[in-house]
C-alpha cells in the first residue's frame, strides 16, 4: 500500500471477494472506485439460481453484473434501473406465475443466458460474455458450474426451495435448517481455485453466511483453500448493531443456533478468515470477537452510497 499525502493508492494487488448478491455488489462497486478493476475477482454464489418460466435465473450473478455495469435498480439493489413491466402484466392476464418479478429488460438478460446454455456454453462462459459486454473490466466467476440449489426446512413447510422462502414468503417464516442440493458433486468453476491461490488479499463480502457465503465454501476445495490463506483472509459483517441492513441474516443466526451479532458471525468465520470488520455501533463486541480468534477491525460499514462503499474498501484493503 503506497501512502500519497491523504490521497491511499491502493496499488495492484489481486482481490478475490467471495461474494452474494447485494451486500456483496455495493461493496465491489466501492472496491472497484479505487482499485484496479483488472486485479479483482468475485466469486459469486450461485445456490440461489433455479428456473421460471423455462428460463435460468441467476440473481446472484445479476445483481453483481447490473450493479458493476451502473444497471442496477437503486431503490431495490436488484433488477434493472428504468425497468418497465409489460410481460409480467400480460403474464398476469393469463394467470401465469408472477410472484418472482422480472422485468422486460432482465427478460432479454434470462433468454440470452438461457439460450447460450442450451448451446452448450458453461455458466462461467457466459457470465463473461454478458459482463465484457457490459464493460465490466473485474472477473465475475460464478461459484461453479454445476447446478447447487439452497433449501430451507421452515417450520411446518418441510423443505422448501430458497426463492420461494426468499421472495414468496418475504423470508417471514421460522426455518429449522438448510441444505445445498447438488453441492457434493459440484466442482468449483474452472478459474476458481486459482483465483483463491494467486490472490493478495480474500475479501469475504458482507453478504449471509449461510444462504450466501456457505454454498460457496462448501464446494469441493473452496473452504480448504481459504483456510489455507486465512492469514490473507479479512471478513466484513453483514450484522450491524445486532440487524442484518437486508435480508434474513440476522433472524437465521437466532434460528440456526448462533449468536444473533458480530460474535455469530465470527464464530462461524473463525477458521476461515484472520480479520473481522465490524462497524462503530458493534465496538463494544470487539473483545468477544477477538475471543472467537478474529482480529476485530472496526470502521464504518454501513454502505448508504457508493462513495461509503469506497471508504469501507479501503479501510479492509489497508488492514491486510
Ligand atoms: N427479490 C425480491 O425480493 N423479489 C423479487 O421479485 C425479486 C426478483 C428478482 C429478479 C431478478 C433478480 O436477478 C433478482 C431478483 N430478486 C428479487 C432478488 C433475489 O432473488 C435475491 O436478492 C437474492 O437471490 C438473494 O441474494
Amino acid at each position: 500500500m503506497v501512502t500519497l499525502g491523504s490521497e491511499v493508492v491502493s496499488g495492484d494487488r489481486r482481490v478475490t471477494v467471495i461474494a452474494g448478491g447485494v451486500g456483496a455488489a455495493k461493496f465491489l462497486r466501492g472496491l472497484l472506485y479505487f482499485h484496479p478493476n483488472d486485479s479483482v475477482t468475485a466469486l459469486v454464489n450461485v445456490a440461489d439460481d433455479f428456473h421460471l418460466h423455462g428460463l435460468s435465473i441467476s440473481p446472484d450473478l445479476d445483481t453483481v453484473t447490473y450493479t458493476l455495469g451502473g444497471l442496477v435498480n437503486p431503490e431495490t439493489g436488484w433488477g434493472r434501473a428504468e425497468e418497465t413491466w409489460r410481460v409480467r402484466q400480460e403474464l398476469a392476464r393469463l394467470g401465469g406465475e408472477t410472484w418472482f418479478n422480472l422485468g422486460d429488460l432482465d427478460l432479454a438478460l434470462h433468454l440470452y443466458r438461457t439460450q447460450r446454455l442450451s448451446n452448450g456454453a458453461t455458466l462461467t462462459e457466459v457470465t463473461k460474455e454478458i459482463s465484457t459486454k457490459l464493460g465490466i473490466e473485474a472477473r465475475l466467476l460464478p461459484a461453479s458450474d454445476q447446478q447447487i440449489r439452497t433449501q430451507l426446512k421452515v417450520q411446518d413447510q418441510g423443505w422448501v426451495d430458497f426463492q420461494n422462502y426468499f421472495v414468496a414468503q418475504q423470508h417471514d417464516v421460522a426455518i429449522e435448517a438448510l441444505r445445498f442440493e447438488g453441492i457434493e458433486q459440484a466442482l468449483p468453476g474452472p478459474e476458481v481455485i486459482t483465483s483463491l491461490r494467486e490472490a493478495d488479499i480474500i475479501i469475504i463480502a458482507p453478504s449471509n453466511p449461510f444462504v450466501s457465503v456457505m454454498p460457496v465454501l462448501e464446494i469441493t476445495g473452496i473452504s480448504e483453500t481459504v483456510k489455507e490463506r486465512k492469514d490473507d483472509v479479512i471478513a466484513v459483517s453483514p450484522i450491524v448493531g445486532g440487524a442484518a441492513l437486508k435480508g434474513p441474516a440476522s433472524r437465521m443466526l437466532q434460528e440456526l443456533g448462533f449468536e444473533s451479532s458480530v460474535v455469530g458471525i465470527a464464530s462461524l468465520y473463525r477458521e476461515l478468515a484472520g480479520a473481522l470488520v465490524i462497524d462503530h455501533l458493534d465496538s463494544g463486541l470487539s473483545s468477544k470477537v477477538e475471543s472467537e480468534g478474529l482480529r476485530p477491525v472496526i470502521t464504518d460499514t454501513i454502505m448508504s452510497d457508493p462513495k461509503r462503499a469506497a471508504a469501507l474498501a479501503k479501510a479492509v484493503l489497508e488492514e491486510i
